[in-house]
């Protein structure tokens, strides 16, 4: 298809203008068919950047630039026409100089390049609650990541030519190549010039300089997160950091589970864990998103609006996340900045294979005990995740699935018990507020540091939080029946020792607190009450078969009163940076638990 076969003038002149500006060799419309996706993975072949791996089937290697391994918080903005409406969590930027700045450097900006729109549906095409996108990118890489992780087709540009609603996304590695200038492997901008827009009140998403995960796969968190959670916010629904999962009891009962932690705290594996327990049962309907809107019937639907995993390579292994392994085992997969082992293979730290002489994410020689890793921290691989064999049936069901309980966490390795559950939805809210955790690689910057982090998302959320909030308590004042909505829960997979091993072993054990907040969602399922909530009791938890010390047990289920005493001032300082935007609720919240602890 051509751009002036376009019937509807909105979209097409979208499209002539852009490409008037980046004035790029060729303008493709993308159909998302697998010719389409073939071609692109053979023109990055060609380049370099991508390396035909002989295991799994049909996969590629890629490596990026060193310089654009990750997310860009310091670069990314929230455009809002006033600069009280990003708030204090957010990089704001006047919308109008921002938009000269970008011409600026959009200007002629894929010269030698082929420019691509894409097409692209976050949810199901047929779905009420999924809502279309665009994007133009000057990046084959953004092509084929798009495919794998929403659904590109055609059917999305005969909707927008018929007048449905489309985010506008633009992209450019900013990288354009003169007459005679050969391409590198991986093009893309200085850090200075990166600029990852968002004008929220128009539902534009800009992105310049990079061509790396989130900074460019625009239909994940730019549109899913930061334009989604003000479109949610405008109509009554929740755009969130979540992934979502199927609960199956041994009795056969089922319930759907929705947590977020911030990036590199787990998800991805929490979503599709093999339970330790016997005759327990995890499906994954998502692991990164969730969009969730209240039910006629007053519950809370959650839909996964990607179609694929983008999920952190070092540390997944058979021992860890058994089924991300076998996802990948299919094949179709893009693994970025992992190893290469010697019969073509991929590996990263802590794989099930013994670490041997390689090739590293650069693509250099590498052995073990060279002293570098052989993957990027925040190495990465891509893969549909219909191909997932614990993906649940109903993942694509238009309609999403009704959320029993809502969890939130992160890495602390203090202070923050095993699990605890919320007193009441504004308490839950609360919990949300005052996520904190440790910094991963996933984003440039700061890791290891503890930041707050409320409901893991301060890097996406595109509007002000203290609003978000806000937002969040009104749902549930708003909720037509409130024992309908879910259970908020707090968990913390990452307590450390003193010495600094983890207290609890994790992953596919993580099934015994999962089993304890399906008893306490179904009424059972024994608590302590405590001045920061309901713990499990000690023989609440089914721990047999775990060989845990009764030292380590108590330090995972006590309230550590000292501990909360010292964390207070910290949220009172947090809270204070959101003004007179902070939910009175909150700062109740706040006082209540300071008179429970010191009671
Ligand atoms: P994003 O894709 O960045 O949003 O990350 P995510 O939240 O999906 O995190 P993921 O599941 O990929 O896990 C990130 C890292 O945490 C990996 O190295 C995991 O091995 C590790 N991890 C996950 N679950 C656990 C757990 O229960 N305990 C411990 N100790 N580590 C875990
Ligand atoms: C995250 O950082 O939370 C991710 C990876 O899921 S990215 O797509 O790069 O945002
Ligand atoms: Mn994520």
């Amino acid at each position: 298809m051509q751009v002036t076969d376009l019937k509807n003038p909105a979209l097409r002149t979208w499209i002539q203008e852009w490409a008037e500006l980046c004035t790029p060799d060729h303008v493709v419309i993308c159909d998302g068919s697998k010719q389409e996706y073939d071609h692109c993975c053979n023109l990055l072949v060609k380049a370099g950047t991508f390396i035909k791996l002989d295991a799994p089937a049909n996969s590629y290697h890629c490596r990026s630039d060193l310089s654009d391994v990750a997310r860009v918080e310091d670069r990314t903005f929230i455009c809002s026409t006033r600069k009280e409406d990003a708030g204090p969590s957010n990089h704001w930027h006047d919308p109008a100089d921002m938009r000269q700045v970008l011409k600026g450097l959009f200007k002629g900006c894929m010269k030698g390049r082929t420019m691509f729109v894409i097409p692209f549906s976050m949810g199901p095409v047929e779905s009420p609650i999924a809502k279309f996108g665009m994007e133009i990118t000057d990046s084959p890489y953004v092509v084929v990541n798009m495919h794998i992780m929403t659904r590109v087709c055609s059917k999305v540009t005969a909707k927008v030519e018929a007048g449905a609603e489309f985010v506008r996304c633009v992209h450019s590695v900013g990288a354009p190549l003169a007459e005679t200038q050969a391409d590198v492997p991986w093009p893309c901008a200085p850090i200075e010039k990166k600029y990852i827009t968002h004008f929220p009140e128009t539902r534009e998403i800009i992105s310049f300089g990079s061509g790396y995960g989130g900074n460019a796969l625009l239909g994940k968190k730019c549109f899913a997160l930061r334009i989604a959670s003000v479109q949610a916010r405008d109509e009554g629904w929740l755009a969130e950091h979540m992934l979502i999962l199927k609960l199956t009891s041994p009795a056969g009962v089922v319930k759907y589970v929705a947590a977020a932690f911030p990036s590199a705290c787990g998800k991805t594996n929490l979503a599709m864990m093999e339970p330790t327990l016997a005759g327990w049962k995890v499906e994954t309907i998502g692991d990164d998103i969730a969009w969730m809107k209240l039910g006629a019937d007053g519950r809370l639907y959650a839909i996964n609006p990607e179609a694929g995993f983008f999920g952190v390579a070092p540390g997944t292994s058979m021992k860890s996340n058994p089924n991300a392994m076998r996802t990948l085992d299919q094949g179709n997969a893009v693994f970025t900045n992992t190893g290469i082992t010697m019969d073509g293979g991929v590996w990263w730290e802590d794989h099930d294979a013994a670490p041997a002489p390689m090739v590293d994410w650069q693509r250099r020689p590498w052995s073990p005990g060279c002293g570098r890793k052989a993957a990027h921290p925040n190495a990465r691989f891509t893969v549909p995740a219909a191909q997932c064999p614990v993906i649940a049936s109903e993942w694509e069901d238009p309609a999403g699935v009704p959320i029993d309980a809502i969890l939130f966490g992160g890495r602390r390795a203090s202070v923050v018990p095993l699990a605890n559950e919320a007193l009441s939805w504004e308490h839950g809210v609360f919990l949300g507020a005052t996520m904190a955790s440790e910094m991963t690689a996933a984003a440039i910057g700061g890791a290891g540091q503890l930041r707050f982090d409320p409901f893991a998302m301060v890097p996406f959320c595109g509007y002000h939080m203290g609003d978000y909030f806000a937002h969040w308590l009104k749902l549930g004042a708003q909720a037509p029946d409130r024992s309908r909505l879910p259970r908020i829960f707090y968990v913390n997979w990452f307590r450390k020792s003193p010495a600094g091993k983890w207290l609890w072993p994790g992953f596919g054990e993580n099934s015994r607190v999962l089993k304890w907040i399906f008893d306490r969602c179904n009424g059972q399922g024994k608590a302590v009450s405590t001045a920061i909530g309901n713990l499990p009791s000690a023989d609440a938890l089914d721990l047999t078969g775990l060989r845990m010390t009764d030292e380590d047990t108590q330090a995972l289920l006590a309230v550590d009163r000292a501990g909360w005493l010292e964390v207070l001032p910290q949220i009172e300082a947090h809270f204070a940076r959101f003004g007179n935007r902070l939910p009175e609720a909150l700062a109740k919240q706040l006082a209540d638990l300071k008179a429970r602890l010191e009671a």
